[in-house]
């Protein structure tokens, strides 16, 4: 049987897979892929986008897209809820933190490549995505009953925001969520490495400056 494989850019939607694994103590490889040719280390071409994350299971079977990943990996163990309407809300929190958060906000202010009206256009889309999470944990611990594979997702997207013009700490309830998620173990033992990896890769994550916040829709 192959030991099963994950590829990883540091800091990426990838570092929501491995902080699952890490979360269950499953023992996985990790392979980070180069930065700038976005192939494996040795030249294999391993998405046809050139993204992360891409698994390649025990049994050999490739996987890709970040919510389907997170759902295999973790799948019989709590972050993957059983119970019919908590794995909807599953699903429902998934889909929303991948399209509302993540591509329709956080790509466009990441991308170098991202023309300014990209860019525009996703701060204009930030805030009422963002309030839309921050609402629902004002008095929850996390999205679902109980600890999910949603809640690591949504705690990788939120951590890049440093790098954007957006501020977790204008939402009560995402902020008291990210410091939940960051004095978990696993969490914490998966962000420090991730950080060190994009350091040594691509030198110390560049915080916005307070000029690039000034510009944005902030709440109210
Ligand atoms: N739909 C994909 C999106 C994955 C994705 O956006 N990956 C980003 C990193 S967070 C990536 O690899 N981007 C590199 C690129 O677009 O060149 C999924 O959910 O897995």
């Amino acid at each position: 049987m192959k030991r099963m494989k994950l590829f990883i850019s540091p800091l990426a939607c990838s570092m929501a897979t491995r902080t699952a694994l890490e979360e269950i103590g499953r023992p996985a490889e990790y392979v980070q892929i180069d930065h700038d040719t976005r192939l494996a280390p040795d030249g294999a071409a391993i998405h046809p986008l050139g993204m992360v994350p891409v698994l390649h299971t025990d049994e050999g079977r490739v996987l890709t897209e970040n919510a389907a990943i997170l759902q295999f990996v973790a799948a019989g163990t709590p972050l993957v809820p059983d119970e019919p309407w908590q794995r909807t809300l599953l699903h429902r929190w998934l889909s929303f933190i991948g399209t509302e958060l993540h591509k329709a906000v956080f790509i466009p202010l990441l991308d170098p490549k991202a023309p300014d009206g990209a860019k525009a256009y996703a701060r204009g889309n930030a805030h009422a995505r963002l309030a839309v999470a921050n609402d629902h944990l004002a008095h929850r611990e996390y999205l679902l009953e109980g600890y999910s594979v949603a809640d690591i997702y949504l705690f990788t997207v939120l951590n890049w925001a440093q790098a954007t013009p957006l501020c977790v700490s204008d939402y009560a309830g995402l902020a008291a969520f990210f410091e939940r998620m960051k004095a978990r173990p696993a969490v914490a033992r998966v962000l420090a490495a991730e950080m060190e990896a994009f350091a040594v890769e691509r030198g110390p994550l560049k915080s916005a400056t307070p000029s690039t916040r000034a510009d944005y829709p902030r709440p109210a």
